[in-house]
């Protein structure tokens, strides 16, 4: 589930007066300033704008353009009434960004997509907005599914669709192929994801290394397998921080993860517990999110195992020119110290 044009949307509910209206969130709002657009509703996407691109370069391509800052406490607040919806509704949700999650539906009885579509009713009548679903047979086709049919969609993807739904699509639509990739592909004359298909394994080894090359070959025959990461269950401490302004320097950001490991060792020790597994969370200034985690033989209760713990998970992020706005830090399988 992908909500649609979403901080575009909410605030387009808090402003009625927009509706119809090509819209820009980012930054303070003003496109004299610095500052990035973080979503344009559709009706401003006919102009060519879209996420991550200079407020000044959006107001050069539509001058009438209404720009508004961005509120994220509301977003955030609208988020957590859509994601209960969600939880309440399947076995496990992965929460993925403030506007996306997984949710396995594979033990409901009954059709997905009346699922699907209750779903879809549930959140506009408790929100007032819309979002599009993809229904599929893992996380990776779920995922392009629900961007197929923007806004208000609902698609499905069988198993035995998956060859002619993947095969015309852009490599840029795969998860995991980004702008890098799609022109080292390019370079190899692969444009479509039906192209990586048809290469053999060994050239994509070859070109691509052997975990990539071995990620495309699956995923252009749509194949994954990996779980959803049910995040923060209970049975753990954890400390987050969600800054002022996104930390672009690692010295910050190490400083930061330094502070949380000292409170959740500060926690564990008034618990009286220890854990084994330590989690770092980051959310980029896009408000993707992503963890890393790491399993000890041992597990850690002091402040010292802890940090060093966290920090060969943050080494394990691509952290180059993304900014960070939030930063987290958990312990879990906790036992007894
Ligand atoms: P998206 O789901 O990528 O975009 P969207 O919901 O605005 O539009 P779509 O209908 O295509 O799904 O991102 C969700 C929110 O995250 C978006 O409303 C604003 C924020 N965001 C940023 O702040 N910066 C970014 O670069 C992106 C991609 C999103
Ligand atoms: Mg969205």
């Amino acid at each position: 589930m992908d909500m649609d044009a979403f901080f575009a949307a909410v605030e387009e509910l808090r402003h009625p007066e927009l509706r119809g209206k090509p819209v820009v969130i980012g930054g303070d709002g003003d496109p004299s300033k610095r500052g990035v657009v973080s979503t344009a509703n559709y009706e401003a996407r006919k102009y060519g704008i879209h996420s991550a691109m200079p407020l000044r370069t959006a107001y050069r391509l539509c001058p009438h353009v209404v720009f508004l800052p961005v509120h994220y406490r509301e977003y955030a607040r609208v988020s957590r009434i859509i994601k209960d919806i969600l939880k309440e509704r399947g076995s496990a949700m992965e929460d993925v960004g403030i506007d996306e999650a997984f949710l396995d539906i594979s033990e409901n009885p009954g059709s997905a997509e009346e699922i699907a579509r209750e779903i879809k009713d549930s959140i506009n009548r408790a929100t007032g907005l819309t979002c599009s679903i993809g229904i599929a047979p893992n996380k990776l086709l779920a995922k392009l599914a629900s961007d197929m049919r923007k806004p208000d969609g609902l698609t499905v993807i069988r198993p035995g669709e998956v060859g002619r739904v993947l095969d015309p699509l852009p490599v840029r639509k795969l998860w995991g192929v980004g702008p890098k990739s799609e022109g080292h592909l390019g370079k190899l004359g692969i444009r479509t994801v039906g192209e990586i298909r048809a290469a053999p394994l060994e050239f994509l080894v070859e070109h691509f290394g052997e975990s990539y090359g071995r990620y495309l070959h699956r995923a252009s025959r749509g194949i994954d397998e990996s779980p959803l990461v049910t995040e923060w269950k209970r049975k753990s401490m954890s400390r987050e921080e969600t800054f002022e302004r996104d930390i672009l320097q690692w010295q910050g950001i190490a400083r930061h993860l330094a502070a949380l490991c000292r409170e959740v060792a500060e926690d564990m020790r008034e618990e009286g517990v220890k854990g084994c597994t330590v989690t770092v969370k980051v959310r980029f200034g896009n408000f993707k999110t992503q963890t890393r985690s790491l399993t000890l033989p041992e597990p850690v209760r002091g402040v010292e195992a802890l940090r060093r713990a966290a920090f060969q998970c943050l080494g394990r992020f691509d952290l180059a020119g993304r900014p960070v706005r939030l930063l987290g830090v958990r312990v879990s399988r906790l036992e007894e110290a």
